[in-house]
């Protein structure tokens, strides 16, 4: 079985991308063939500075291993470095509506926040992404809740690519964990943390200081009243609790438990420290980790992957009827 999974160099990771698709890696490196990429091509559909696009994309890699991905198990690469994503995305962009990509609603809260930037590549998103996963005959996505839509359009296109042209992908299906699928930003519980908010109260980052952390998680949105429970209208106070519970391995009764006479201001100070607990070790293990180290394994995994990815796209081209090259 086959794993594929990418995140966007596009600003911090945090603490949303962790729970909701790194942690899940973690285990699944350890049972399936996993390829988990650096998704630049997807990145640049919104405004990057080129400079700190570069510096975000050895970061993520940093960060994958900091957090436990073993490139002795798992291919890691940057998503530019295999041409044939972009080539798949145009053949299968030729099976894709507009009516289908207009749903999509990533794109509509994107084209909301970039109003002055709705481009054509912010609008093929998902069928870049169809290709990225596509390309490695995938069976298993693991992302947060927020790709689920993103997932499903993959597995349409691969169905209506097989039938016109005969069995040629794998139909992929997305995973995604119950808990911590969804992690909500701390400033609007509302919606989801993202990496791109205005606000860096917004999200916890995965390379925030003990300093901030503090901060953030002190401005934290609370709701109203005080208990500590794991209550669907109470968003802002289930969303750190949902954080504490993961980080702290702990079941939402043995939480509750613990907290059931603490005021919100206790349990923040004790979520503070389970997320520096968390974070100290991965930061350490992340600014010991070489440049020269990261290149390695991003050079190392684009020749794993572009063998993967050059069968795939012969079978394409020749299902497609492309007269071959000699
Ligand atoms: N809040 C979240 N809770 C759980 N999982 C999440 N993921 C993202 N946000 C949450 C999962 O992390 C993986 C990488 O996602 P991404 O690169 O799209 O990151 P993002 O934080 O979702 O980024 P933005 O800011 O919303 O948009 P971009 O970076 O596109 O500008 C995925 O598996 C995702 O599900």
């Amino acid at each position: 079985m086959r794993v594929f999974s990418a995140i966007l160099p596009s600003g911090n990771l945090h603490i949303g991308n962790y729970i909701g698709a790194i942690k899940n890696w973690l285990e699944l490196q350890n049972q399936y063939q996993c390829i988990f990429s650096i998704a630049n091509y997807h990145a640049i559909t919104v405004k990057q500075d080129p400079e700190i696009l570069r510096q975000k994309s050895l970061e993520i890699a940093k960060i994958y291993l900091a957090a436990g991905i073993d490139p002795k198990k798992v291919i890691i690469f940057i998503q530019s470095h295999i041409n044939e994503h972009t080539e798949l995305a145009w053949i299968l962009g030729t099976l894709a509506t507009i009516s289908e990509l207009k749903r999509m609603t990533q794109f509509k809260e994107k084209s909301e926040q970039h109003k002055k930037n709705v481009n054509l590549g912010l609008f093929s998103y998902p069928v870049l992404q169809a290709a990225d996963i596509l390309l490695y005959q995938t069976e298993i996505v693991p992302v947060g809740e927020d790709q689920k839509q993103h997932i499903e359009f993959t597995a349409d296109l691969a169905k209506k690519f097989n039938k016109l042209f005969g069995e040629t992908f794998i139909i992929p299906k997305a995973l995604i964990k119950e808990e911590g699928c969804r992690i909500m930003g701390l400033d609007n519980p509302l919606k989801k943390m993202s990496k791109s908010a205005k606000s860096p109260l917004n999200y916890l980052g995965l390379l925030d200081t003990s300093e901030e952390i503090r901060k953030k998680i002190s401005k934290a949105v609370t709701d109203s009243g005080a208990e500590i429970k794991f209550s669907k209208d109470k968003p802002a106070i289930f969303n750190l609790l949902t954080i504490y519970q993961i980080l702290s391995f702990q079941s939402k009764k043995e939480v509750e438990e613990k907290f059931k006479n603490s005021n919100y201001a206790d349990f923040k100070k004790e979520l503070t420290k389970i997320v520096l607990e968390f974070l100290e070790p991965l930061q350490e293990r992340f600014y010991k980790i070489k440049d020269k180290e990261v290149y390695e394994i991003l050079q190392d995994g684009a020749n794993k992957a572009q063998g993967i990815a050059r069968e795939t796209m012969k079978k394409v081209k020749e299902r497609v009827g492309f007269l071959t090259s000699l």
